[in-house]
C-alpha cells in the first residue's frame, strides 16, 4: 500500500488504546476524542501497523501523575464524576478551574490516565532504545498545570514524560506547533536550562492561553532556554516552514538536544474549527520531516484539532513520514467512516483561502531576528 521513500526509516513504536476514543467532553464541545479512532483506522488501513511496533498502553498510575501534579489536585480528579460533583467540597469547581473548557464528564479519570500512560510508554520505549521514534497522537496536552486542568488538557502528559527523561538524558527540547501557545510546558521548566522550549502559535494578548510573547524567554538558571514564535492569523506553508526551519536548525546545533519531544497539534491547519492558520497537510508534516532528519531520538505527540477529518489525515501523513515511507493520495477502500473523507477522498484536500495572511514579510522577519538573537545567547 505504500513505498519506502529516500528518507531514514528509523524503529518505530505506536501507543495506543482505542478505549481513549470512546470518551466524550460533551455535546457540541469541540475536543473530540472519537478523531483518535479515525486517525488509528486510516494509519492501520495505509498498512502502517505493520512497520510499526504496536502498544496498548495501560493508564498512568495515581503516582506517575503525582511527579508533576498536585496531591489535591489528583484527589480531585480521581473522585469527581457528573454524579458525585455535587458532593465534592464547596468551591472546588472552582478552585479547580472547572466549566465549558474543561468539564467533568464521565470517565475523565480513565481518559487522563490513559492518554498519559501512552505517552509515558512511549518515553520508556525511547530510554531503553528500543525506539527511536515514538508517537502517541492521544497525548500533547499542553496546556494542563500542577494543580488544575485548562483547555481541555487534565493531565500534562509532555510534562510527565520530559520529567522521565530527564532521568537519563541531560538536555531535552521540546517543540509546539499546535495552534495554542504550550504554556504547561512552558511554565514546568520556565527556570531550568535542561529543557528548551519552543512553540509556534497565534498570540495577541488575547487569544488562548493568552501568553507567548517574544519576551518570555525563561527566567535565572533558564534564561533563554524558552522561545515563543508568536504568529498572526493565515499564516500560509511557505512562511510557516521557512520560519519553522530557520528557528529550529541553528536551535538544535546550538542547544544540541539528547532527545527532543515534538507536540503536532493538528489545530494549525487551515480550515480548522477552532483555526486561523491556513497551513496544509504536506506543510505540518514538512516540520515533523524537518525535525526526524536531525536523527535523534523523537518523541511525538498530538494535542489540539477540531476537524476530526483533517486531524486523522495529518497525524496519519505524519506516521508515514516518521516512518519513511510515502503514502499514495488516495484515502484506502477499505476504511471504516469513509464517507468522513469525501467528496475529495483525497489525504491532502486543499485547505487554503480561508483567512487573509495578516503576517507581513517584515512582521515576520522581525520575529526571526528576534528569536535567532535569543539562540545566540546559547553559545554563551
Ligand atoms: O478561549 C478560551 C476561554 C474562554 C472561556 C470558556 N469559553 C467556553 C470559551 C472562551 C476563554 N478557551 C479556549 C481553549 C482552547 C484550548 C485549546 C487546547 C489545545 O488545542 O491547545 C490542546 C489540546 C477555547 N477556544 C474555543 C473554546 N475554548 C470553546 C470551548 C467550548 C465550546 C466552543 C469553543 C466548550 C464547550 C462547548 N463549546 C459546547
Ligand atoms: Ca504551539
Ligand atoms: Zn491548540
Amino acid at each position: 500500500p505504500f513505498e519506502f521513500g529516500a528518507d531514514y526509516s528509523p524503529n518505530v513504536s505506536y501507543h495506543f488504546n482505542a478505549d481513549v476514543s470512546q470518551f466524550h467532553y460533551g455535546v457540541k464541545h469541540p475536543m473530540k476524542p472519537f478523531r483518535l479512532m479515525l486517525t488509528d483506522h486510516l494509519v492501520s488501513s495505509y498498512g502502517l501497523h505493520k512497520i510499526m511496533d504496536l502498544y496498548e498502553t495501560r493508564p498512568a498510575t495515581r503516582d506517575e501523575l503525582l511527579e508533576f501534579h498536585s496531591k489535591d489536585y489528583v484527589e480531585f480528579l480521581s473522585k469527581v464524576t457528573p454524579d458525585t460533583i455535587a458532593k465534592m467540597p464547596r468551591g472546588s469547581l472552582e478552585k479547580f478551574n472547572i466549566g465549558d473548557d474543561c468539564p467533568i464528564f464521565q470517565g475523565l479519570y480513565d481518559y487522563s490516565t490513559l492518554y498519559a500512560g501512552a505517552s509515558l510508554d512511549a518515553t520508556r520505549k525511547l530510554i531503553n532504545g528500543q525506539s527511536e521514534i515514538a508517537i502517541n497522537w492521544s497525548g500533547g496536552l499542553h496546556h494542563a498545570k500542577k494543580g488544575n486542568p485548562s483547555g481541555f488538557c487534565y493531565v500534562n502528559d509532555i510534562v510527565l514524560s520530559i520529567i522521565n527523561l530527564l532521568r537519563y538524558h541531560p538536555r531535552v527540547l521540546y517543540i509546539d506547533i499546535d495552534l495554542h501557545h504550550g504554556d504547561g510546558v512552558q511554565e514546568a521548566f520556565y527556570t531550568t536550562d535542561r529543557v528548551f522550549t519552543v512553540s509556534f502559535h497565534k498570540y495577541n494578548g488575547e487569544f488562548f492561553p493568552g501568553t507567548g510573547n517574544l519576551d518570555e524567554i525563561g527566567c535565572s538558571r533558564g534564561k533563554h532556554f524558552a522561545l515563543n514564535v508568536p504568529l498572526d492569523d493565515g499564516i500560509d506553508d511557505e512562511s510557516y516552514i521557512n520560519l519553522f526551519k530557520s528557528i529550529i536548525d541553528p536551535l538544535i546545533s546550538s542547544y544540541r538536544p539528547t532527545v527532543i519531544i515534538q507536540q503536532c497539534g493538528a489545530d494549525s491547519l487551515g480550515h480548522d474549527r477552532l483555526g486561523c492558520f491556513n497551513l496544509n497537510v504536506k506543510a505540518h508534516g514538512e516540520c515533523v520531516k524537518f525535525v526526524k532528519s536531525f536523527g535523534l531520538p523523537m518523541l511525538v505527540l498530538g494535542g489540539g484539532g477540531y476537524t476530526p477529518r483533517n486531524v486523522s489525515r495529518v497525524w496519519t501523513y505524519e506516521t508515514g513520514v516518521l516512518n519513511g515511507v510515502l503514502l499514495p493520495k488516495d484515502i484506502p477502500e477499505n476504511i471504516p467512516f469513509r464517507d468522513w473523507f469525501g467528496p475529495d477522498f483525497s489525504l491532502h484536500p486543499v485547505l487554503d483561502e480561508l483567512y487573509e495572511n495578516k503576517n507581513t514579510k517584515k512582521f515576520l522577519e522581525n520575529v526571526r531576528i528576534r528569536c535567532l538573537e535569543n539562540i545566540r545567547y546559547l553559545q554563551g
